[in-house]
């Protein structure tokens, strides 16, 4: 069944004095009862993963943050944790080398912390989205630490104590379990990857570090070469402490080797999170498909929680109408709690159940 707005609200009234009720029989067409908003909390996401000490985070796309109210009413309602869909990736935040663009990450963060929301910075060290200066800039190995190093101090101090999880590095392996071809693997190898933990970690102590990557879900060739890198980073000191599992699923295909997977990862001593969660299906959707979706919303969120440092889950948008995913993958879409008019979905009430405990 789909999450239904009045059925939460009737489970919240508050009992009223006699007085109250006789009142309200007496304007019966006009009274509206209000809601208590710490019992109305209670039965949203947020107030399930209060309950759990975990995140529920989205990610948040600047347009609609500073534009439209339904958007911004789901998100404070139901999410305790925001990341930034696109606003702190290299590109957006230095589109020309030293001229930063700090609005769209300043918006976030500002509204965030109006809204008792953490912050999970998203990314330092990646492969794509980076501005065309630095990528056909042709620099040197000492160039490059020296311009990473520089993007890590400037970046992770600007919102340092602000932003509880880096996506430090992003998206660094290929699906053979290998390292993945990139600017920095290319010219400065592997050892980058620790030189931006340490970077990261001197920048702000307080935020935990990730290594963030897709098709690492499932007990694989791809997560067996992260496992093998995080096992040698940790023995070798270097501050990482949480894999981010992004958990781009097709309806129907949360691996089955899933929990055991993060498992693994949480055993090393390192938090886990699920950092993109979306589960996209053929359009369109039919009801079958639908309630597929939600049972896998659920499944992806228990097999998370269900781990020792499983710090939480966010989606990768809230609502259907600004996913990315009909622009990458040609005929599907529906991937999110949310439809395009913000109605909440079959999904949603799996992402609820996931959550919540009693459920
Ligand atoms: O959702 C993001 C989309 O708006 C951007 O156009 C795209 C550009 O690469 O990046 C998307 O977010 C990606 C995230 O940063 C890293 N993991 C995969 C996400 C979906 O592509």
């Amino acid at each position: 069944m789909p999450h239904s707005p009045r059925r939460r609200r009737r489970r919240v009234l508050r009992p009223l004095p006699l007085v109250a009720v006789g009142a309200l029989v007496a304007a019966a067409a006009v009274t509206v009862p209000q809601l208590t908003p710490e019992a109305d909390a209670a039965t949203t996401l947020r107030g399930y993963a209060d309950a759990r000490g975990v995140k529920i985070g989205a990610a948040v796309a600047d347009t609609p943050l500073t534009s439209e109210s339904a958007y911004t009413t789901v998100l404070d309602r139901e999410f305790n944790s925001v990341t930034a869909e696109n606003a702190m990736k290299w590109d957006a935040l230095e589109p020309s080398r030293g001229s930063y663009n700090w609005g769209a990450a300043d918006r976030l963060v500002a509204h965030a912390s109006a809204h008792q929301q953490g912050v999970r910075g998203h990314t330092l060290a990646w492969y794509s989205q980076l501005p065309s200066w630095l990528k056909n800039g042709n620099f040197s190995a000492s160039e490059l630490n020296t311009i990473l190093k520089k993007h890590i101090d400037t970046t992770v101090g600007r919102y340092k104590g602000k932003i509880y999880a880096w996506d430090v590095i992003n998206e660094t392996f290929n699906e053979d379990g290998s390292m993945r071809g990139s600017l920095w693997q290319n010219k400065l190898g592997t050892g980058y990857i620790a030189n931006a933990l340490r970077w990261a970690h001197a920048a702000d102590p307080s935020a935990k570090l990730y290594i963030n990557d897709y098709n690492i879900e499932a007990d694989n060739a791809k997560s067996d070469g992260l496992y093998n890198l995080a096992k040698q980073l940790l023995s070798q000191g270097v501050p990482l402490h949480g894999i981010g599992f992004q958990s781009h699923f097709v309806v129907g295909g949360v691996p089955s080797s899933m929990k055991a997977n993060l498992k693994r990862f949480s055993d090393l001593g390192l938090e886990v999170s699920v950092t993109e969660l979306d589960i996209r299906i053929p359009l369109p959707a039919s009801s079958a498909e639908l309630a597929q979706q939600s049972t896998d919303y659920k499944t992806a969120t228990e097999n998370c929680l269900g781990v020792p440092r499983c710090a939480g889950i966010t989606v990768w948008g809230i609502t259907d109408k600004y996913s990315w995913v009909p622009g990458t993958f040609n005929g599907y879409g529906a991937a999110l709690p949310y439809n395009e008019s913000y109605a909440a979905k079959p999904s949603y009430t799996g992402l609820s159940n996931g959550l919540n405990p009693t459920a």
